[in-house]
């Protein structure tokens, strides 16, 4: 059993993005620029966004944070994206999930230019992504796609099976395996699968992201199989000086041992989400100014 660590893959990516970054500031004289919006103080929230700010600090990314009051009108998160959309300086716009239930969050990322949607949600992105055409792709599945690279886990022909249905990672995961390059067999469960364990004892791949801490045991799991962990769940635990731990959707302690390869909680593909972020904003900066150069 191999422990399939984010953080070597991270890295990698982080090298190339720093050297890409300096040559896309030595030939524009900008430095990529990420707008997030933050509604409200979740704690899991507010430290995603401190992690996505430390990145591009790191990179020489420039960057804001708009923080709003839990109780934010729709109007103003509205007005705010379409000055973000209409403002030359800003390449990419993220707002932090999730948002609170008065907000209709799928109106609020349809707001997003496309062109600055650098998680990837907006329809034109998802259905070019399901297409098979040039978008920006969610970061969590994209991170996903580099870690099996690195890795060298081959996706051809293979039966990858994904646990969960989300906008987020679910749906778009297996929207990217079963297309031209990485032609993976795909099948999708999610909370109404009868017999999953059944399903998922097929898979070579198995994708899981239905944040249920600890779904799947060994039970589910066919001996030699691969295992991408997505779940990131906050469980009590006196011990820990936080009052809790993270645990994925896999009971990591019991199902390791039956994997050729498994990813960990913390420290997996979560490890991957930020820098595929940095790498989609990136992506968005180049080419708004590839863009820009034609039409002048
Ligand atoms: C790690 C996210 C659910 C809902 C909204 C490193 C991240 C997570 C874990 C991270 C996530 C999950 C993010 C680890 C961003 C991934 O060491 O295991 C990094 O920052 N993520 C988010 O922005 O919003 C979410 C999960």
């Amino acid at each position: 059993m191999k422990t399939l660590w984010g953080k070597p893959v991270a890295e990698e990516i982080y090298l190339r993005l720093e050297e890409e970054t300096a040559r896309y500031i030595q030939s524009t004289n900008h430095a990529p620029y990420l707008a997030v919006i933050l509604v409200g103080s979740d704690p899991a929230s507010s430290s995603y966004v401190s992690m996505k700010e430390k990145a591009c600090d790191r990179l020489g990314f420039d960057h804001a944070t708009y923080r709003f009051d839990e109780s934010v009108s729709e109007e103003k998160l509205l007005s705010l994206l379409s000055k973000l959309n209409d403002d030359p300086k800003v390449d990419g716009i993220l707002v932090q999930l999730p948002l609170p239930d008065h907000l209709d969050a799928a109106k609020i990322l349809e707001t997003i230019s496309p062109l600055k949607d650098v998680d990837g949600f907006h329809p034109v992105n998802v259905g070019n992504l399901l297409l098979g055409n040039p978008s920006l792709v969610s970061c969590t599945p994209l991170g996903i796609l580099k870690m099996l690279e690195y890795y060298e886990i081959e996706t051809a022909g293979k039966h990858v099976v994904v646990v969960g249905r989300s906008n987020i990672v679910g749906k778009p995961i297996a929207a990217l395996l079963f297309q031209k390059g990485w032609d993976a067999t795909v099948t999708i469960c999610h909370s109404k699968t009868r017999n999953l364990r059944g399903i998922t004892s097929l898979a070579d791949i198995l994708i899981v992201a239905i944040g249920q801490p600890l779904l799947i045991t060994p039970d589910h799991v066919k001996e030699g199989a691969v295992i991408i962990d997505v779940g990131i769940n906050r469980i009590e635990d006196a011990g820990r000086a936080r009052g809790y731990r993270l645990v994925g959707d896999v009971d990591f302690e019991h199902v390791a041992s039956k994997t050729t390869a498994i990813t960990p909680v913390p420290g997996g593909v979560g490890v991957m989400t930020v820098a595929m972020l940095m790498n989609n904003t990136l992506q968005a900066a180049k080419k708004r100014r590839n863009e820009a150069e034609i039409l002048a």
